[in-house]
């Protein structure tokens, strides 16, 4: 084995609110956490991409130069989890043109769950887009890496996602969170001020596992978009929480509904921004019980370990919670006071031990650094 030429990292996300929105260009504010995947790279002197990893033993290696060929429309070609690092090295050329680039052995590790809803693919592609980005030296900044990360999720893999995890990834800062216009683009550093608070934010993976290539997700997109076209506008972001009574007229009962979400999940989080900052992170808690039960009701994402998860939280003391990510599965957060921590995860243990589901993996995540060069 020869000496990787470096190795870069970016981290998974928790998202604290904001959920659907990002497709729908509104707003989101989500948060890097401290498990990264880590991309050692090694330069070759020829044309090839090579692609192995800690996580599936199932490699890959392709020319540079059949990229084109395979992505997006013979991507079966290649195995699945590999779709992401080779995507984003297609994504990459496709984006910058470059063409006089030398081959690279990637060798992927990760500490980010998989299917937990804490986007291991957005840590993935953030950490193969610097890599290369900088071993190739094709100068993009860190917004256009991560429209890199999500052409490759889109394109290359076919998961109809949105950008709010590749930007978590890329913009990522401790103790902050990134408060995101999914329009523009446009991105503040949000202070959280759990630890000073005394708080901590808890994740309950359940364990349920979902993928965002398939089923359920593509179909919520389509909801929105009916329902941006029947309102006459680009996006729901374009619509207020005054225009839902219009829309309810308009609409079938299950499309208003996931209208509804969207609209209100939207105000929800520039309410939250503006808790945080005039009362404390301690005055959240309603705001992201209220994107629950909206995710629940409305958009019909919840499962019921998430539903669990979130209840039995509540009831042994959290602030607040709710499911994070997609959906389908994955995981909820609780934001909780430190005293209250090992209350709320037995709680939390004991409810799904009760209901008979899997136990859950629960454990604590601080807002930590978006992506980089580490060695
Ligand atoms: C997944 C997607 F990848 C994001 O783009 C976002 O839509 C999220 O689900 C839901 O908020 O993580």
């Amino acid at each position: 084995m020869s000496t990787p030429t470096g190795t870069w990292s970016a981290p998974g996300r928790v998202n604290l609110i904001g959920e659907h929105t990002d497709y729908n260009e509104g707003f989101v504010l989500p948060f890097a956490i401290e498990h990264r995947t880590t991309v050692a790279l090694t330069a070759r002197d020829d044309r090839r991409i090579r692609v192995t990893s800690t996580f599936d033993p199932e490699p890959a290696e392709v020319s540079i130069d059949t990229l084109a060929e395979i992505f997006p429309a013979d991507r079966e070609q290649v195995p699945e989890w590999t779709r992401y690092p080779l995507g984003v090295a297609w994504a990459l050329l496709q984006a910058t043109g470059a063409d006089a680039v030398s081959g690279v052995d990637l060798d992927i590790s990760s500490t980010v769950p998989v299917g937990a809803g804490l986007s291991s693919s957005a840590a993935i592609e953030g950490a193969t887009a610097s890599a290369l980005n900088d071993v190739w030296g094709l100068g993009l900044d860190r917004v256009a890496l991560a429209k890199v990360g999500r052409t490759a999720e889109n394109e290359a893999v076919g998961a109809p996602t949105g950008i709010m995890d590749q930007m978590a990834a890329m913009l990522g800062r401790a103790d902050a969170a990134i408060f995101l216009d999914c329009r523009s683009l446009e991105a503040q550093v949000i202070d959280l001020g759990f630890a000073a608070a005394g708080l901590e934010l808890l994740v309950m993976d359940t364990h349920v596992k979902h993928a965002h290539s398939t089923g359920g997700y593509g179909e919520r997109r389509a909801s929105c978009e009916l329902g941006a076209r029947i309102m006459g506008v680009p996006a729901l972001r374009d619509l207020s929480v005054a225009d839902l009574d219009r829309a309810q007229g308009l609409m079938d009962d299950v499309t208003f509904r996931r209208v509804r979400h969207v609209v209100t999940e939207n105000q929800r989080v520039l309410d939250t921004v503006a808790t945080l900052a005039e009362e404390g992170p301690d005055a959240i808690g309603p705001l992201l019980l209220a994107s629950h039960a909206s995710m629940r009701d409305d958009f019909e994402i919840s499962v019921p370990e998430l539903d669990t998860a979130v209840e039995a939280a509540m009831s042994a003391g959290a602030i607040g919670a709710r499911m994070t990510g997609g959906g389908f599965g994955g995981a909820a957060i609780a934001l909780v006071r430190h005293a209250d921590a090992e209350r709320v995860t037995d709680a939390v243990a004991a409810a799904f031990a009760e209901r008979g589901f899997a136990a859950p993996h629960i454990f604590t995540v601080s807002p930590s650094a978006g992506a980089g060069r580490d060695a």
